[in-house]
């Protein structure tokens, strides 16, 4: 067991990240919202870039305003405002043969940026693989990027959000295949991989599948979009605190032992606010919630039951109050018992308090993943 250490002295590391598409905006949104992005760009010789590209201006709206606040706290730091640099590129609808050429001028200024900073960095590209905007330019841009020469000093590393069963037409879509069919090929070939820190899958039912449990109260289509976009929103957000935790050390590691490679990067959540257990209610009652939803990890993982792997990394986050150690023995024996080779005991756990008193959740990442071992790949 490793107890995860708030205070490790490290080098900074930087984190950029493009966003393509809705899906791709509320990454960016989420890597804005961490506190740890802002204290980072203290440190001298440090760079921000985030660079937001969708058909339309509906979707990115959000993050823009975000960063626009970002640049304000900034200012009232006392952090030079050179250190951070956000753009947003809107393009047309319909022809997509043309849309490198729209992105070309903006990815080369995100370059630049990326490139002024003095230490290891990583660049996310981060995306909806269900939709039509961001699947279909993912790779792109990753070779585009990587063309521009951003040196050996940065990985570029894909993150990719699949479809839930909540998600009507865009559930396993036809782009979604498609660009799994893409990615897989990619992560596969050893000549022509921009993605040198790997591509990360991020299955999404899990925690769609805890916040359909929420409520069935509300007007149906209202109601299914708030969940939509709630799910969205925690995965990100959940994404983004892992990436840039403990001084991006976690992703570091990541990236350096399995870089390349197709990887899944699990999300499971365990309790949301509101359910189940209430305020003023025993405590004892969230441990059979829990469990229960610690057990359906296999049903909701998006892996097959074929899947095996010879390495499990979980960070696992709990309220004060709940048995986080109880949570931690319940999920390892199900992960080894589903997922781990024989003879593999690559097993590492960290534990987090988390700050909102009735969440808990993990990530679960199990590198060297292919398109076949995906439930929803077919
Ligand atoms: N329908 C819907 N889907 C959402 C919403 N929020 C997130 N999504 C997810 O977005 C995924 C579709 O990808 P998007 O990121 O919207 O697609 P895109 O890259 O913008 O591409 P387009 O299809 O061209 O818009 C689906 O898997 C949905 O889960 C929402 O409010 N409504
Ligand atoms: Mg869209």
């Amino acid at each position: 067991m490793t107890d995860t250490k708030s205070n490790i002295a490290v080098e900074p590391h930087c984190v950029h990240v493009i966003g393509l598409g809705r899906t791709g905006a509320v990454y960016v949104e989420a890597l804005l919202r961490t506190g740890e992005i802002e204290d980072n760009l203290v440190n001298e010789g440090t760079t921000f870039s985030t660079l937001l590209i969708d058909v339309g201006d509906g979707d990115i709206q959000v993050a823009n305003d975000y960063a626009r606040s970002f640049k304000t706290r900034m200012a009232s730091r006392g952090i030079p405002a050179d250190r951070f640099n956000h753009e947003s590129v809107v393009l047309a609808p319909g022809d997509a043969s043309k849309r490198l050429d729209d992105v070309r001028v903006s990815l080369e200024r995100f370059a630049k940026g990326v490139k002024s900073s003095k230490h290891q960095s990583t660049v996310f590209i981060a995306c909806g693989l269900a939709g039509k905007t961001g699947s279909s330019m993912v790779v792109d841009v990753a070779r585009e990027l990587a063309k521009l020469g951003v040196g050996s000093n940065v990985l570029i590393t894909g993150v990719g959000q699949l479809s839930h069963s909540g998600d009507g037409e865009y559930s396993n879509s036809a782009a979604q295949t498609a660009v799994l069919d893409k990615i897989d090929a990619v992560c596969k070939s050893s000549d022509n991989n921009p993605f040198s820190g790997g591509f990360l899958v991020v299955p999404t039912e899990h925690s769609w599948q805890r916040l359909t449990a929420y409520t069935s109260t509300g007007v149906k289509e209202v109601r299914q979009q708030f969940k939509q976009m709630v799910t969205n929103r925690f995965v990100a957000d959940s994404f983004m605190r892992w990436a840039v935790s403990d001084g991006a050390t976690h992703l570091a590691r990541l990236t350096r032992d399995h870089g390349g490679k197709c990887n899944m990067f699990g999300i499971a959540k365990f309790s949301h606010p509101g359910v189940q257990v209430l305020p003023g209610q025993a405590r004892s009652i969230w441990d059979a919630a829990l469990q229960q939803w610690i057990s359906f990890v296999p049903e909701y993982s998006g892996l097959k039951q074929t899947f095996k792997t010879d390495s499990i990394e979980v960070h696992i986050y709990a309220a004060r109050d709940m048995r986080i150690d109880v949570m931690e023995e319940q999920l390892k024996e199900v992960l080894l018992s589903n997922y781990m080779k024989p003879n593999s005991t690559a097993y590492q756990a960290h534990k987090n308090e988390f700050f909102d008193e009735l969440t808990s959740y993990a990530t679960i990442i199990m590198p060297n993943v292919g398109k076949n071992d995906l439930a929803s790949y077919d």
